[in-house]
């Protein structure tokens, strides 16, 4: 069989800790890991929700996904290693029952804190999402008195939010405001067992991986959210039937409720680096041509034209030709301020 698999994937990491418990040969299940992380088309057919883990059958026609239902697919596998979902029926129902229960709920919270990590709008509900999880799962080990959460040993119970929780460590190495359990915890002991567990160390990545991971995903997140400004870039053409002047480009400027300050000439093949301002500019066109380099977005305004651009959003201007341009230029304080962003 093949599973199809993405690095850094805590659900991928679940089937692995799963595969390595049960001494699952690479004969049996061979890990593929698709490039740059895309989903394999010919596939699609048999996940057509396109994610990893999916694990395919030797003949490649046929397979399933969904992290869970192949952890216990591979518990039904022949193989030397212990069972994860315990050896009889009744004992699967227990660990089912507690996975269904108390599991669920503890991944839930530390998935939350995981998952919003880097966005300051949720830190207070992740920082609070993190202590219920820790409290949650301090009192499940006081009541089992057990290493791991099913005895001596890792089971589905710990496989479940186990990745999700190293995640979650790593994340704390970054940002210091997010919650550990204290040394003297049974949260803090059992990590450490799970991290020197022969089924993790040397196996999953390690934290300083995964919060490079985690930085890396996070600067991309932080781009898409700049680029969502800049869509928010307004060009406005110039509405009348009649040529712009300085005095009807001014007043037309002022109705966006913009202080207008400055007329400005610049000449031609003018270069101004990369810039921002701490506040909403307006610009409005009365003679020649110049053109604004955003990231992903390119205008060029011309007599007449009124461009707003949001504050913080990087810009350039170039003039692409040998004329003289002269235009307006004002925003809501009435007064000038920028950020050199250089060439980057
Ligand atoms: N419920 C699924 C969730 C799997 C999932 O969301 N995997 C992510 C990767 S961590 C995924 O495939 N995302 C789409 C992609 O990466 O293209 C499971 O337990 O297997």
């Amino acid at each position: 069989m093949k599973l199809i698999s993405k690095r850094l994937c805590p659900y991928c990491e679940r089937v692995e800790i799963g595969i390595r418990i049960r001494e699952i040969s690479t004969q049996q299940i061979q890990k593929i890991f698709p490039d740059e992380g895309i989903f394999p088309t010919e596939i699609t057919r048999i996940n057509p929700q396109k994610t990893f883990p999916t694990l395919l059958m030797d003949d490649e026609k046929d397979g399933f996904a969904e992290s869970l239902v192949i952890l216990q697919y591979i518990d039904t596998l022949h193989s030397t290693g212990r069972k994860i979902y315990g050896d009889d029926a009744f004992e699967k129902a227990k660990v089912l029952f507690s996975l269904e229960t108390n599991i669920q709920k503890i991944n839930q919270k530390i998935a939350t804190a995981v998952f919003s990590f880097g966005d300051e709008n949720k830190i207070t509900e992740a920082i609070n999402s993190a202590k219920e999880a820790f409290s949650l799962l301090e009192n499940i080990l006081e009541q089992r008195k057990t290493s791991f959460l099913g005895g001596d040993n890792l089971n589905a119970e710990d496989i479940y939010f186990i990745p999700f929780l190293l995640k979650y460590y790593s994340m704390c190495l970054i940002d210091t405001r997010f919650p550990i359990p204290s040394n003297s915890s049974k949260c803090h002991n059992y990590l450490f067992s799970v991290i020197n567990h022969q089924a993790i160390k040397g196996y999953l990545p390690t934290f300083e991986e995964m919060s490079s991971h985690i930085l890396r995903h996070n600067e991309k997140k932080r781009k898409l959210n700049s680029n969502e400004k800049l869509t928010k870039v307004k060009l406005y053409k110039w509405p009348h039937q009649y040529d712009a002047t300085e005095s009807l480009v001014k007043s037309e400027m002022e109705k966006f409720g913009f202080t207008v300050y400055d007329l400005q000439t610049i000449p031609g093949w003018f270069n101004r680096d990369a810039h921002s301002h701490d506040y909403d500019e307006i610009r409005g066109a009365v003679s020649g041509c110049t053109t604004f380099h955003f990231d992903d977005l390119i205008i060029t305004i011309e007599p007449g034209d009124i461009i707003v651009i949001p504050a913080h959003t990087i810009h350039k201007v170039i003039t692409h030709n040998s004329r003289p341009f002269i235009g307006f230029k004002g925003n809501t304080k009435g007064k000038r301020s920028v950020t050199e962003h250089g060439n980057d």
